[in-house]
């Protein structure tokens, strides 16, 4: 009888959600499975896409196309990348049945509507691209930028055809992402004016806290998959009892005071803000229940949080990836089909507006 009931709620609600789908906003988001997703990846992305999930029609994929820009990218791993990543999206809490969950490189016309983005985009917006340049200082090594690749400068252009393509109006995303977005608007104003009404502007969606964490060797750069020095990452696949000692050895400052203050102790500002987005508590509060106590004591409780979130995260990961072929896999091909669809229509749609078709 209880079960019965239980049974006709969830019809009730999924009936519901299908019948506000059609009038839903559309969200579109990604992460590049260029190495083991960190700790950043988690609070800037993932933990906006589940909270959002049921409020946007979304599409959520793993860009494998924008993670070989990387010259650094394990091709050797990259496969395997991809599939955890669709694992820890589950793990996470992402319904692939409620999210249209994809690889990009299963849908074409990410590639094709770039090309004819990148012939409306100019290279001096480009080279204006901060995390190119970050990105390139860090891959350049004894032969200058000789060896940076095209495609690394070019990303921005494959990231906003990513968005367009959907008419998504909300891109949830970590601060970094903000300029690349910038540009995606721009792209969709100029278009619109020459070609008239296409693609719908969009926005981006970045959390008061969470949008930038920071390295923890190093607070002065953002936590990265690719960071040289891999005690200021947290994989979020990583053996917890080395997340507890890069907790633990977390670089903080002198003073020895727990407080929230990001221009003078960017170290303790940056583990108190994963503090505060594991437990709700205010930074006010996180302060003065640590009034008294060194940081030792502030890291060691931090740690056993995050290792008690990991370790759920984990352990529902390890059993999704049992089901990868079996469950998953008909999923994603089924996205994927239900995209394809979608994405060919808009892109002949603007063959017509520009004149090709
Ligand atoms: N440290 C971070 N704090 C908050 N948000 C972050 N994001 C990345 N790092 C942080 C957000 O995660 C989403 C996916 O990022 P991505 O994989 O597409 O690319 P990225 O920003 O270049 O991420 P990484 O980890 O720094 O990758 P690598 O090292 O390969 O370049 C985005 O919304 C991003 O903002």
């Amino acid at each position: 009888m209880i079960l019965r009931i239980y049974i006709n709620i969830l019809d009730i609600y999924n009936i519901l959600h299908y019948l506000t789908y059609f009038t839903m906003k559309k969200l579109l988001s990604a992460i590049q499975p260029s190495n083991q997703l960190t700790l950043g990846n988690y609070f800037g992305a993932i933990k906006q896409y589940v909270a959002l999930q049921h409020q946007y029609e979304s599409y959520i994929f793993i860009a494998d196309l924008h993670a070989i820009t990387n010259p650094k990218v394990d091709y050797s791993t990259l496969k395997q990348n991809k599939i955890n990543a669709v694992c820890l999206y589950t793990a996470c809490g992402i319904d692939l049945k409620l999210n249209h969950v994809f690889y990009q490189s299963d849908v074409p016309s990410h590639t094709e509507l770039a090309h004819i983005l990148m012939c409306h985009t100019y290279m001096g917006e480009l080279s204006r691209m901060t995390q190119y340049k970050d990105k390139m200082q860090k891959f350049t090594n004894a032969n200058g930028t000789e060896t940076i690749p095209a495609g690394l400068f070019t990303y921005p252009v494959l990231m906003a055809s990513d968005i367009l393509l959907y008419d998504a109006e909300v891109v949830p995303v970590g601060s970094d992402q903000k300029q690349h977005l910038e540009l995606t608007k721009t792209l969709a104003l100029r278009f619109n004016k020459k070609y008239g009404n296409t693609f719908v502007v969009p926005n981006p969606l970045i959390a008061k806290f969470g949008s930038k964490i920071m390295d923890l060797a190093n607070p002065e750069i953002k936590m990265s998959k690719s960071n040289t020095n891999e005690k200021g990452t947290i994989f979020l696949l990583e053996d917890i009892e080395i997340t507890r000692k890069k907790i633990m050895s977390a670089k903080t400052d002198s003073l020895n005071k727990v407080k929230f203050d990001q221009l003078n102790q960017p170290g303790v500002s940056n583990l108190m803000t994963i503090y505060h987005l594991l437990t709700q508590i205010s930074m006010e509060e996180i302060e003065s229940k640590y009034a008294n106590q060194n940081y030792g004591v502030f890291k060691k409780d931090l740690a056993d949080l995050v290792c008690n979130h990991l370790g759920n995260i984990q352990a529902k990961y390890h059993e999704c990836l049992k089901e990868y072929e079996t469950k998953i896999k008909p999923i994603l091909i089924a996205n994927t089909k239900i995209v394809n669809e979608i994405t060919n229509k808009k892109l002949q749609e603007i063959y017509k507006k520009i004149g090709m078709k």
